[in-house]
């Protein structure tokens, strides 16, 4: 097992939305980056599409149990990767995350790797497919600045935005595991973490 961090208090609570900037230092985003290589080796990344069959702009894959994925028969946790194979297990490094900010009582048996390149986003949405909605979403952010908006319970309303850097993490959870969130864009050329530029976003997710 690596090494643990400090149960750290959040800088910033946007609506109920904990942020933890740069929680992540150089070394350990690095590292994060060499196991999602793995990753993606095992479970290439794809790009989902709606059920009425437009691309989504952001390219995906998974590690842990379940993975989340989108097609002509709609968006699922799946068991497996569209070409057939099981998904990675999660890599420490990314789990270290999870113990250092999530409960103790269970682990996430998702983590959603989605990767965005300069002209991608993703729409106001809530996290809920899962089964239980006490469990937090944690949210990992490697790679460009990318322009957060945190809205309501329910869709509408006013929302606020946030810039999310490489190496900032989020929890969702509590009155905030619903909260409408989506990524309006990223702004390219921010961070040289990634050697092609484009943003990796994380989420842990209790599934099941
Ligand atoms: O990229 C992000 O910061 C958010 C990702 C997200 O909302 C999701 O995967 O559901």
């Amino acid at each position: 097992m690596s090494d643990h961090f400090t149960k750290p208090t959040p800088n910033l609570v946007v609506r109920g939305v904990e942020v933890f900037e740069q929680l992540l230092d150089d070394a350990k985003q690095r590292a994060l980056l060499d196991d999602l290589r793995d990753v993606v080796t095992a479970a290439p990344l794809f790009v989902p599409t709606t059920s009425r069959g437009k691309d989504m702009s952001v390219r995906m894959t998974s590690a842990g149990k379940f993975g989340w994925v989108s097609d002509r028969n709609g968006y699922r946790y799946d068991a497996c990767h569209p070409r057939g194979m099981a998904w990675p297990d999660i890599p420490d490094s990314v789990m270290d995350i999870w113990h250092a900010l999530g409960p103790s009582e269970r682990a996430p048996d998702c983590c959603l790797v989605n990767f965005y390149d300069a002209d991608a986003r993703m729409g106001l949405h809530q996290d809920r497919d899962e089964a239980d909605f006490s469990w937090p979403v944690i949210s990992i952010s490697l790679g460009d600045d990318a322009l957060f908006r945190i809205g309501n319970e329910t869709r509408g309303g006013k929302t606020e935005s946030i810039w999310l850097r490489s190496g900032d993490v989020l929890v969702m959870g509590g009155a905030a595991r619903l909260t409408y969130h989506g990524v309006d864009r990223i702004k390219a050329g921010t961070s040289l973490l990634l050697p092609k530029g484009g943003r990796i976003n994380l989420t842990l997710r209790v599934v099941t």
